[in-house]
């Protein structure tokens, strides 16, 4: 079965070349790089002037929702299967990703986590990568992921009034002055070949820090704000959960891997991801670019909705408790619907069927956390809310989105700061932000600059006011 999968999948990278399972990262990128540019130019100068399609009015007013004229490599997002990394779906990943422990041939159906690490292998080069190859990467980002003092003092002198994802964005504006891009740049010492490997090198730095980074907020934020040392050895995910006080919680942990893991990518027009996308195409620098996507993430709309599930779900509780009617949930959600509120956790742009990522996380939770009675009414929910919402005519996807279900998971398995989850989310989505930004600087993709035009524009479009000439222009 895995054979066959990694077979299959093989064939979706049109340029097919050598994979040696030993090799390090960042000599597969290097051998990668030059055969992928070469298929990228070559497709765009057979249909570089070919037609893609047509824009209504109503697309250029209602958020370019549908309108397809981005490049993104590495991801897709289809509406009825969710989301695909490099050709593999969610289910897919976590059988074939490498885990902690690498299971013995009796237990090869183990259930483990995959580690985001290997996430990160397989979003820069398309392929899976070997036990091996992951724990090079563990050990790289354990060895770069010490962060300065003064950093965690700057973070530390931060007002407690702030958001945590506030602390965040800062704290990674405080360190771009170490962005080894933005340095060599000023020295005059960057040229368009090496862009992609400077930035490959800031990506790595930045990534690595994260825990550290997250953990200190965290501890200052709900904690006595005393830093817990860093622990040799660990992987990505253990590491952060040591570093926030949760020390050796296996489950958490493994929460942690899954979480990190499924948040990480969702195609190129998500906001967090497109923010950091088009500061990028200015040459901005990894930090300026992840500060872009985490301020973009906090947003209700987007990542902050993990947060606001908890809080939606807490609230109810306190009037309700856990054993509840369907007809409550039903009053609950026409409540909010009917005072001109959001559902939090349901609904998306994209997908028109539950989230895959919600499936996993579901799943989880069945595992780990059947008996709990905050998992029973948020499966309890997950049934009877979107039925109730599909009842409401205009919202276009009554299903559970990936923010349904994190939150409550993280409650019971001790993180109830709930104003920290978009944090985590933010870690995750580090990944495919920052993959995604190394092959923009491969490809050397251009600065982004679409057009916009005014009322009067819209107005006169249709009325043949404007001559074709500048319509043509335009
Ligand atoms: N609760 C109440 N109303 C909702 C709704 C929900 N969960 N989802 C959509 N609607 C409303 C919209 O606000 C909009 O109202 P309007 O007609 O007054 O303008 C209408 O339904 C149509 O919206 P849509 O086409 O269904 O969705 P969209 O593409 O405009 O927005 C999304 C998508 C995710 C922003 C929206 O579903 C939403 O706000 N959901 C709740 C917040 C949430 O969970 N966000 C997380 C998404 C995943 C992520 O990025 N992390």
């Amino acid at each position: 079965m895995r054979k066959q999968i990694i077979n299959c999948k093989r064939l979706y990278h049109q340029n097919q070349y050598f994979f040696n399972p030993k090799a390090d990262l960042k000599t597969v990128l290097r051998e990668q790089i030059p055969i992928k540019i070469q298929g990228f130019n070559e497709m765009k100068k057979k249909y570089g002037d070919r037609v893609m399609g047509e824009i209504t009015v109503n697309q250029a007013l209602g958020g370019m929702r549908g309108i397809r004229a981005l490049f993104y490599d590495q991801s897709t997002v289809d509406p009825i299967d969710g989301v695909m990394f490099r050709g593999y779906s969610i289910p897919e990943l976590h059988e074939l990703l490498p885990k902690l422990r690498k299971p013995s041939a009796e237990d090869f159906q183990s259930d483990q986590q995959p580690l985001p690490e290997g996430l990160f292998f397989l979003l820069l080069t398309g392929e899976l990568p070997s036990y091996h190859q992951v724990e090079l990467i563990r050990h790289e980002w354990d060895v770069r992921g010490k962060v300065s003092d003064e950093l965690i003092n700057f973070i530390n002198r931060l007002d407690n009034k702030m958001h945590p994802m506030t602390m965040l964005s800062l704290a990674i504006l405080y360190e771009q002055k170490t962005s080894k891009f933005a340095q060599l740049y000023n020295e005059s010492k960057l040229n368009k070949s090496n862009y992609w490997e400077y930035t490959y090198e800031d990506s790595v730095d930045l990534i690595a820090k994260l825990p550290r980074i997250a953990a200190t907020i965290y501890r200052k934020k709900f904690k006595d704000g005393k830093p817990i040392a860093h622990k040799d050895g660990l992987d990505w995910s253990a590491q952060l959960a040591h570093m926030m006080g949760f020390e050796g919680q296996e489950t958490l942990n493994e929460l942690l891997r899954a979480f990190l893991t499924i948040h990480a990518d969702h195609e190129g027009g998500e906001v967090s991801t497109h923010a950091s996308h088009l500061v990028g195409s200015a040459l901005g620098d990894p930090y300026l670019c992840m500060t872009t996507a985490y301020t973009g993430l906090a947003g209700p709309l987007h990542g902050l909705a993990n947060q606001e599930v908890l809080k939606w779900i807490l609230n109810f509780v306190e009037v309700h408790g856990y054993d509840v009617t369907n007809r409550q949930i039903e009053d609950y959600v026409n409540t909010t619907v009917l005072s001109g509120r959001l559902v939090p956790g349901y609904g998306h742009a994209v997908l028109r069927r539950p989230d895959p990522r919600f499936l996993h996380l579901y799943d989880f939770g069945n595992k780990y956390l059947r008996d709990n009675e905050m998992i029973r009414l948020l499966h309890q929910m997950t049934d009877v809310i979107p039925r109730r919402l599909r009842t409401f005519k205009n919202i276009s996807s009554p299903y559970p989105n990936v923010d349904c279900h994190s939150g409550a998971l993280l409650y019971q398995l001790g993180i109830q700061e709930y104003q920290f989850y978009t944090v985590l989310f933010a870690i995750s989505r580090s990944i495919g932000c920052l993959t995604n930004l190394v092959w923009c600087r491969a490809f050397g993709l251009p600065i982004e600059r679409p057009e916009s035009a005014d009322l009067a524009y819209y107005n006169n479009l249709f009325q043949n006011k404007i001559p074709k000439q500048e319509k043509d222009d335009q």
